[in-house]
Order: structure tokens, then C-alpha cells, then sequence
């Protein structure tokens, strides 16, 4: 499904008890405010506050390392679960990139920003591209509190470089890419699901028009034979490796 249509839902990824969990430590991470943060004014993306100065300008978006922040967050970034799925769809070992995504995304109903349409590829360096991020809600995600869209079969289409603008952003304005948008579908996602997609999958997000924050925690992977490009942002820090725990039988 997800080689196919390059992006998979699977419902209830994270059990009921894991939920609460995550959901304890995003609230308090982001009472906490700690760094690393990055804030809706720094992204400029539309909706967002014009500066971190302006009304909501403290609006956090993503919260950084997320790996790192707490335990709770690493242990369902390297999972069980998500290593033999991951493991079954590289066909070898798989990583974590700590580089980008690697965060608690937050939307919240003001100042939270919309996300054009884009493959995340822009943001990697590696000899292929074949990396799988992996996008857990925390809660409810549909349309109405700014859910991801995607377009099906994306990964596989190829695009000359002048379909994107000058942020690798797929030009909506233009006809032909217009056209390619039109199929696009956005799947309600229950908390505790994951979506599972592609790096070259087009996809974007709506704001939040509800009056909740949305948390989602986001990871991205490779198989081991997939490596950073040295002097990149992607070889910038060190990876995880994803293995069995001990208490796997
Ligand atoms: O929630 C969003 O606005 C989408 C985020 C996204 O697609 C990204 O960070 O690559």
C-alpha cells in the first residue's frame, strides 16, 4: 500500500494506555516551552503571525528533538512495531534521522499555518529516495483542525524543477499541477492512528479551525543501505538504529 498509493493508515497504532501517555508529556512539553523550539512566526507560512513580536508570535509549531525530549516520546519512535513494519518495507534494517521532523508537530486554531504542497525530499540528502516518515496523532485529526492531504500515487510522478516555487513548494497556480492536486484525498485519522508516507509523496495540511491544539508526533526512517550525504543537513546528526528490546521474546 504504501510503495502503491505512498501513503498508509494504520488505525490504532498506538494502544489506548500509550496514548495517555504521549498526550501527558505533549501537554506539558509544550506548557514547558522548552528548547528546541521552532514558532509559526519564524515559518512565515500562510496564517501565521507576521512576526515573533506580533500577537501570537510565541505560537510554537514544531517541538524539536523530539527523541531527546522525553522517553516516553523515544520509546514510541522506536517501537516494536514500527521497527518490523519499517523492517518489512526497507527489506533490511532501518534508522531514524534525527535531522528533520524528529519533533512534536503542534497546530494551533490561531496563528497555527497552513502547508502548501510539497514532498518532503526537499529536506533530505541521501543516496536514495526512499525514506518513510511516520506521522502519530495524538488526537482527532480531520480537515476542520488542519489534517494532512495527500496526493495518491504521487511519489511515483516526476516533475521538472520549474512546477516548484523557489521553497520547492508545487505551484498550485499552475494548471497541470492543479490537476495533479485534484485527486487529492485526506484521511480522518482516530487518536492513536499513523500515517505512514513516502518522502516523495505530495502532501499538505489545512489550519486548525477547531479550538483545540493538535499534536502529532513525527519521525522519518531509512534502510540501512540508504545513507546521509556527507557535509548535509542530513548527516548532521547522529542516527538511531533501530533494534530489538530486550524485552522482545
Ligand atoms: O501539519 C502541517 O502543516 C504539515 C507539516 C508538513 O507537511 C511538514 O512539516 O512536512
Amino acid at each position: 500500500m504504501l510503495r502503491d498509493q505512498g501513503y498508509v493508515v494504520l488505525p490504532r497504532f498506538v494502544p489506548a494506555d500509550g496514548l495517555v501517555r504521549l498526550n501527558a508529556v505533549a501537554r506539558a512539553q509544550l506548557a514547558a516551552r522548552a528548547d528546541p523550539l521552532e514558532l509559526e512566526a519564524d515559518l512565515q507560512y500562510p496564517g501565521a503571525p507576521p512576526s515573533r513580536a506580533a500577537r501570537g508570535g510565541a505560537t510554537v509549531r514544531r517541538l524539536l528533538d523530539a527523541y531527546g525530549r522525553d522517553p516516553v516520546f523515544a520509546e514510541f519512535g522506536t517501537s516494536q512495531e514500527l521497527r518490523e513494519w519499517l523492517e518489512a518495507y526497507f527489506g533490511e534494517r532501518a534508522l531514524m534521522s534525527r535531522a528533520h521532523h524528529n519533533c512534536l508537530m503542534t497546530k494551533h486554531p490561531l496563528f497555527g499555518s497552513l502547508t502548501g504542497w510539497h514532498r518532503d525530499i526537499r529536506y533530505w540528502s541521501f543516496d536514495r529516495e526512499d525514506l518513510v516518515s511516520v506521522w502519530i496523532a495524538l488526537g482527532k485529526e480531520e480537515i476542520d483542525n488542519g489534517a494532512l492531504w495527500f496526493v495518491p500515487g504521487s511519489q511515483r510522478m516526476a516533475f521538472d524543477a520549474d512546477r516548484y516555487d523557489e521553497a520547492k513548494f508545487f505551484r498550485s497556480d499552475r494548471a497541470d499541477n492543479a490537476k495533479i492536486i485534484g485527486a487529492r484525498d485526506s484521511p480522518r485519522l482516530a487518536p492513536g492512528d499513523a500515517v505512514f508516507f513516502h518522502c516523495n509523496t505530495l502532501h499538505s495540511a489545512g489550519r486548525n479551525l477547531s479550538d483545540a491544539v493538535k499534536f502529532s508526533l513525527v519521525y522519518t526512517y531509512h534502510g540501512r543501505s540508504n545513507t546521509p550525504k556527507p557535509g548535509t543537513r542530513s548527516a548532521s546528526k547522529p542516527e538511531i538504529q533501530l533494534v530489538r528490546h530486550p524485552s522482545e521474546s
